[in-house]
This record gives structure tokens, sequence and C-alpha cells, in this order.
């Protein structure tokens, strides 16, 4: 059932790998939920992702999380240490990190009002 603007109460801010992008919109959209796509880029990894804006009511919340939850995976990264500045060739010594990235770092807001013109 479509979701009437005057009940949209909550706003799910999601932060999904580019990779998943495409499959959690689509199965955003086949369950009718609207969703804005941003592209985004982490603090830590400097490497592009996506934030999704997602305007709904409370009850669709779960099932929004759901979906999220269904359509993201998490994967390995790797990143390379900075170099010491101190001991120009110490980089040649340090072994990537491995860090676990995604599936989706979610955010759920309240809404005090939402309008479209
Ligand atoms: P990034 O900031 O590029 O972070 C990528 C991954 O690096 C994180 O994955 C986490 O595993 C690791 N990481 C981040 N900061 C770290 C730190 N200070 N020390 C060690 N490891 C660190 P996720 O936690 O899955 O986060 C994926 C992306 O979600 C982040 O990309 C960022 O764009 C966003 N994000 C995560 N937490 C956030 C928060 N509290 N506020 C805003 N955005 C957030």
């Amino acid at each position: 059932m479509p979701i009437l603007s005057d009940t949209i109460d909550k706003l799910i801010i999601a932060i999904v790998q580019s990779y998943d992008t495409d499959k959690v919109v689509e199965a955003l959209s086949k369950a009718g939920h609207s969703s804005t796509k941003i592209s985004t880029t982490g603090g830590f990894l400097r490497e592009g992702n996506t934030t999704l804006l997602i305007g709904t009511e409370a009850s669709y919340v779960d099932e929004i999380l759901a979906i999220l939850k269904q359509k993201t995976h998490s994967r390995t990264s790797y990143l390379n240490p900075m170099p010491s500045i101190i001991e120009p060739t110490m980089h040649l010594m340090l072994n990537p990190v491995e860090i676990l990235v995604g599936g989706a770092t979610v955010f759920i807001v309240d809404i005090d009002r939402f309008a479209r013109y």
C-alpha cells in the first residue's frame, strides 16, 4: 500500500557499500518504499559508499530494516598503514590492516514535519 505524505514520521539514514546499493534500492522499491541515493565517502577508508534516505511511517521501519539486512553483506577491506614520516622506508615493512566493512550502518530519526511543495 502506498505511504501517504502526512504519515511519514521516520527517516532512515542507511550507509551501504556501493556494490550493495542497486539490490537494496530495487528491493525497497518492489516493497513500495521510496528512497534517495546520495554518493558519499567514508571518513575512515576514504572510499565511496552510498547513503540512502528513506522516509517512512513508524510501522514500516522493521520491514525496511529487514530488507537492509537481507540485501547487504559485510566484506573485508584492507587499509595500507601510512608510511612513517620519520623513517620513510618503514612502510615497506608494514602489512595492510584487515577491516570488516558494511553491510549497513543505520540511523533512525523522528521527523517533526514532512512536506512536499
Ligand atoms: P568508513 O568511515 O570508511 O569506515 C569503514 C570501516 O572502517 C568501518 O566499517 C569500520 O570497520 C572501520 N573503521 C571506521 N572507523 C574506524 C576507526 N576509527 N578505527 C578502526 N576502524 C574503523 P563500518 O563500521 O561498517 O562503517 C561503514 C561506513 O559507515 C563508514 O565508512 C562510514 O561512512 C559510515 N559510518 C559508520 N559509523 C558511522 C558513524 N558513527 N557516523 C557516521 N557514519 C558512519
